[in-house]
């Protein structure tokens, strides 16, 4: 029997300052209605939903960074997403700032949650690669400040069994990483889902500017193909106060073909029936791990070199 997961990936145009939670709930509850009539069974939202990228700012005041944070979830401002996605019998994804309490501490991570259509939370990751820096750069037209917000993710990148698949999520920058996708690859993960805010200016190296495109589409194909999974790739794009920032969000099949593509720069649902058994293929030739890869080589020639283990 074929294994299909209907999912809708829910790019969102900008998000300004002044947009309340309850104004971005509103707009991922008509997503969710839409998915619903579109036959999805689960929803992708981007990093950081719901809010402005705040990490562009310089705050001084712990409290105004912390207000971008969620202390709760669900909150009583996320509450109704969860409510109208149970109702509607859908899961989804979801990018948001985290104020998490652990061993007594208060910590702050960049945090994608995935939610299944009984509105339970099955799975949740924290971003690793944390791009940008921790201190103030007047000199940049905008701040990148995750390194200063966020600390570094401290749950792997696991992969959980839901929605009868092997899902797997990651977070941004993550993308970017090969070690990413061959993390989760070698949990035999069929679906990846990740959320993005990529500024199309990269102030450390802005001749990379004009590849911010084919740079987001090459690193989620080559992380399909080379793992054997579908990857969802979801934006919040467009003009966010004043900063243009990527949409092309998409859903790449193992194969590494982009099998759906959004077409503008607003809030926009993309939808794909996604066939579970389409990686095993690729896991069971070109990309069977046990059989082809070669891990005590590659310490080998990583210990000769004196560089960090990559196994
Ligand atoms: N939010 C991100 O992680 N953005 C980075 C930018 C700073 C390059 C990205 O990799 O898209």
């Amino acid at each position: 029997m074929t294994r299909v997961l209907t999912v809708g990936a829910a790019q969102m145009g900008p998000i300004q300052r002044s947009h309340t939670r309850r104004d971005v709930v509103e707009r991922l509850v008509a997503h969710l209605r839409e998915a619903r009539r579109m036959g999805c069974d689960l929803v992708v939202f981007p990093e950081l939903t719901l809010t402005t990228f705040f990490p562009r700012w310089w705050m001084a005041e712990q409290a105004e960074i912390d207000s971008f944070f969620e202390h709760e979830m669900p909150s009583n401002e996320t509450a109704p997403l969860f409510n109208e996605a149970r109702q509607l019998g859908l899961g989804f994804c979801l990018g948001y700032a985290e104020l998490a309490k652990e061993g007594g501490e208060i910590r702050r991570f960049n945090t994608s949650i995935l939610v299944d259509s009984d509105g339970s939370i099955v799975g949740k990751y924290r971003k690793i690669h944390l791009p940008g820096h921790s201190e103030h750069e007047p000199e940049r037209p905008f701040q990148h400040l995750e390194k200063r917000y966020f600390e570094v993710g401290n749950l792997g990148f696991p992969v959980v069994r839901a929605f009868g698949a092997n899902m797997g999520m990651c977070i941004c920058n993550d993308r970017r990483w090969p070690e990413t996708y061959r993390i989760m690859g070698l949990q035999n993960v069929e679906m990846v889902l990740l959320g993005y805010n990529t500024p199309i200016h990269n102030a450390p190296a802005p001749d990379h500017d004009e590849h911010s495109w084919f740079h987001n589409q090459l690193s989620m194909q080559a992380g399909a193909y080379q793992n054997g999974t579908w990857v969802v790739g979801v934006a919040k794009g467009g003009t966010e106060e004043g900063i243009p920032s990527l949409a092309d969000s998409m859903i790449v099949a193992p194969s590494g073909k982009v099998v759906a593509r959004a077409g503008g720069e607003g809030d926009e649902l993309i939808v794909h029936r996604c066939d579970l058994d389409a990686g095993q293929s690729y896991k069971r030739s070109t990309f069977n791990f046990a059989v082809h890869r070669q891990p005590d080589q590659y310490r080998m020639i990583v210990e000769r070199k004196g560089a960090a283990d990559p196994s």
